[in-house]
């Protein structure tokens, strides 16, 4: 899968790829990321890229030509399966939304920022749009590193045994049970017994309970799902 993300800020996207799952599943060769900086497209020699609002107001809009040449160029040869905004009036990301990313070929990110892009930009080019969360960042960058990471680490192949995505908290609609790991004893909290029976059958009941009461202490919004 190839992910390209276009960003006025690709220095802030570079570290987030570099360790963990992420190195890995670029050097397993599942997943490809490349960064393009807006700016090659800007309108002028200054680099510009965003412009005054219509109506007026405060804040700058990213501009119509520099995000739909830069689209246009990035798509002559073949087109993207998905061109997502990152923007907080977008759908909230979800487990499931990952889910069904991590099985296309290459999608494009592009990430706003200012007052955010051109609504035409939306309209012609955008096949989602997506936020984080109910807060504001300063840029899409950091979300789409978000959805990044989200995505890569369940791409077919990443993930092994050990590190298995089946049992992620949201992966079944239900939150992640606790883990221990040793010693026995620490501060005088032991780990939970029936982790040391060595009986697989009891030990999985014990965690389909304790995962079934933290979501239901916790977010019982997911159960009803
Ligand atoms: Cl995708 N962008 C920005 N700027 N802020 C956000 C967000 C995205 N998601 C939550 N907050």
């Amino acid at each position: 899968m190839t992910i390209e993300i276009l960003t006025v800020l690709p220095e802030l996207l570079t570290s987030p790829f570099e360790h963990s799952m992420m190195k890995r599943a670029q050097e397993k060769g599942l997943l490809t990321i490349k960064l393009h900086t807006l700016r090659k497209w800007a309108i002028n020699k200054h680099g510009q890229v965003d412009d005054y609002q219509y109506g007026g107001g405060a804040g700058m809009v990213m501009m119509c030509e520099p995000l739909a040449n830069a689209i246009d160029e990035l798509q002559a040869e073949s087109k993207f399966d998905e061109i997502i905004f990152m923007t907080p009036d977008g759908k909230t990301l979800e487990q499931r939304d990952a889910n069904t990313l991590s099985l296309k070929n290459r999608i494009l990110i592009i990430c706003g920022h200012y007052k955010g892009i051109d609504q035409r930009i939306r309209n012609l080019y955008v096949t989602r749009e997506i936020s984080i969360g109910d807060y504001v960042l300063s840029g899409g960058e950091l979300a789409a590193a978000v959805l990044v990471d989200a995505i890569g680490r369940i791409i077919p192949g990443v993930l092994n045994d050990e590190t298995s995505a089946l049992t992620d908290s949201f992966q079944d609609n239900l939150l992640a049970p606790p883990v221990f790991s040793r010693p026995v004893e620490f501060r005088g909290l032991q780990v939970p017994p029936i982790l040391l029976s060595g009986d697989p059958k009891k030990i999985e009941a014990w965690r389909q309970a304790q995962a079934l009461e933290r979501t239901q202490k916790r977010r019982p919004d997911i159960l009803d799902q």
